[in-house]
């Protein structure tokens, strides 16, 4: 256990007078929030793609990151070092659970079955290591997007071999979280999309897109796959217009294509952004619809337009989203994965250490200001206060779909103009704020 990473002990909660920086100064995983430890409430996983194959490269220079255990070769045996140095650092940073794509934990091989024979390799020595220090997969996805056979998209392509080649990949990465016991696996769009529709039939890529989505389903479930489903919006980028654009979006082509029953929605903060939305609305769209899932916990910046993956560290960001899950009573099959990477300037690896603390410190605090704000109970009040009018017997009537249009009017004709009441965002805000220690 001290072989990757000899200067760093096991992560442990020391409060907020420690000014060391290697601890927890919010999150005590045991520490118990409206009777659940805070272990369950945040259900924290690691993501590998960022956490293990980040270099920090950008579109205007190489890779910063400094990984002494990988030798930047695509090899078996860098693949299941990496494994090794991963497992070190689920251990010491105390994260229970992880997620990886297909290609991020195993080398493509230069045919279909010499990459499924790779990931099977690595597959293996992944339950190993599960098995010996009782972390989980949270979910499995495939990557259809790096390779360039993808350049059209994966199950949206013109091609329909590109489509049978992402198929046998999918089948191969269920086949992977299946063994490995995920409690889901992700779907995000990569390049299902476009960029102009000069040259693109939108109805029948999206028509493959949910074939695409039924044989996989069919599949995990013919094998024994007992695991959600998640799909994961996202508006733009690598494509000008991605199909999985927002919940919303999401819910109508699931409903429309039959697929509501298997599919739960994974958010993510950067995502809802870039969506011209905020996080608490797109947790809220797909709560509403019972299909929030999971949650990819990072944040974009405020200057940027792209998907820049921070890592969440904004208290009022995070408060928000646990007092959605605590409204909604948790993810029963999700967690907050923390999709994030470190800034180009945190190449040391120690940064990869701050950076997860930082953002299990954020939730934490988050959990503990949102239990505040309902034990509080005036924000709460306010806004049920605000429907007030809807309990009474017109009310009833109108939700239960027992009244007519001319009822309606007869009723109007004799109530007098509405008496309406100040909505007091500015005093919520100020209570929000008193409540935020
Ligand atoms: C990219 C997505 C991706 C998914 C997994 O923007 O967030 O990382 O979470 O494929
Ligand atoms: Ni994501
Ligand atoms: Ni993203």
């Amino acid at each position: 256990m001290n072989e990757f990473f000899p200067d760093v002990p096991k992560i442990v909660y020391e409060g907020l007078d420690s000014e060391n920086p290697l601890s927890f100064r919010w999150y005590d995983a045991e520490a118990e929030v409206e009777g659940k430890p805070m272990r369950e409430h945040l259900r924290f996983a690691s993501a590998y793609w960022h956490t293990m194959r980040n270099t920090l490269a950008d579109p205007f220079g190489v890779g910063t990151a400094v990984m002494p255990w990988d030798d930047g070769t695509e090899t078996m045996d860098n693949a299941i070092r990496r494994v090794d140095a991963f497992f070190e650092f689920l251990e010491k940073v105390g994260i229970d659970w992880y997620c990886f794509h297909d290609r991020d934990v195993a080398p493509a091989g230069a045919t279909v079955a010499e990459s499924r024979a790779n990931l099977e390799l690595v597959t293996d020595h992944l339950a190993q290591r599960q098995s010996e220090t009782g972390k989980r997969l949270l979910w499995g996805t495939a990557c259809l997007f790096a390779d360039p056979m993808y350049v059209h998209g994966a199950a949206t392509s013109p091609s329909v071999d590109v489509f049978a080649h992402a198929a046998a990949q999918v089948r191969a990465a269920i086949d992977a979280t299946h063994r490995l016991g995920g409690l889901g696996y992700v779907f995000w769009g990569g390049r299902e999309g476009y960029d102009t529709l000069l040259n693109t039939d939108m109805s029948r890529e999206l028509d493959h897109l949910a074939s695409f989505l039924h044989l996989s389903v069919q599949y995990a479930r013919q094998i024994g796959f007992e695991g959600s489903f998640f799909i994961e919006p996202k508006p733009k980028e690598p494509t000008t217009h991605q199909y999985d654009f927002d919940a919303a979006t999401c819910l109508n082509f699931l409903r429309q294509y039959d697929l509501l029953d298997d599919f739960d929605l994974n958010i993510e903060t950067n995502h809802a952004t870039l969506a011209g939305h905020s996080m608490p609305h797109e947790l809220d769209v797909a709560a509403s619809a019972g299909s929030l899932g999971s949650i990819d916990a990072n944040m974009g910046h405020p200057q940027l337009g792209w998907d820049t993956d921070h890592f969440p560290t904004d208290l009022y960001l995070t408060t928000m989203v646990m007092r959605c899950l605590l409204q909604v009573g948790g993810l029963p099959h999700g967690g907050l994965n923390f999709d994030a990477k470190r800034r180009r300037g945190s190449f040391e690896p120690i940064d990869l250490f701050h950076a997860h603390i930082a953002g299990m410190d954020a939730f934490a605090r988050g959990l503990q200001i949102a239990a505040a704000i309902r034990a509080d109970g005036r924000i709460d009040e306010m806004f049920h206060d605000r429907y007030r009018s809807w309990d009474g017997a017109l009310g009833k009537r109108i939700e239960q779909k027992e009244i007519s249009l001319e009822q309606l009017e007869d009723h109007a004709m004799h109530s007098g103009r509405p008496e309406l009441n100040s909505g007091r965002e500015e005093l919520i805000r100020s209570i929000f704020n008193d409540l935020l220690r």
